[in-house]
């Protein structure tokens, strides 16, 4: 009888950790990264993907880092006035089950003092930073096209 009550309280326990860790572990995808290939010598190249998440909790994106840039952030284009023009991004918030597009004309990465040459077919590592201090990582194929 003992040994059954502890049974029972040690499952529960860790089906409660386990719906625990999953809240936790819980992070936004991104989806359809690519970046736009540029000529040979380029000092920017443009990055874009679709930032979907699936969690049952907000999530804001701070910054972003990359291992073959020296200067990558966040942009967004906007026309005033006619004009076409880029501005810094701080903070992105995404509600629970939101989907950012990077799109040409838009929302985008701009991906400053490439550490390499990057040709077409090349990969280039871009993580994304959470306010949480999480990274999400992902391979960003470099295209002449959006896939
Ligand atoms: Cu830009």
């Amino acid at each position: 009888m003992n040994v059954l009550r502890l049974m029972v309280g040690l499952t529960l326990a860790c089906l409660a950790s386990a719906s625990v860790g999953a809240a936790e572990t819980c992070a936004p995808v991104i989806e359809k990264p690519w970046v736009r290939a540029a000529p040979p010598g380029a000092t920017t190249l443009a990055g874009y993907l679709v930032l979907r998440n699936p969690c049952r909790a907000a999530v804001v994106v701070t910054d972003v880092e990359s291992r073959d840039f020296d200067m990558p952030m966040i942009h967004r284009s906007d026309v005033v006035d006619g004009v076409s023009r880029m501005r810094h991004v701080g903070e992105l918030t995404l509600a629970p089950g939101q989907s950012l597009v990077f799109e040409p004309g838009g929302l985008h990465l701009m991906l400053m003092k490439p550490r390499r040459a990057l040709a077409e077919g090349d990969q280039a590592g871009v993580r994304l930073v959470l306010a949480d201090g999480r990274r999400l990582f992902a391979l960003f194929p470099v295209r002449r096209e959006a896939p």
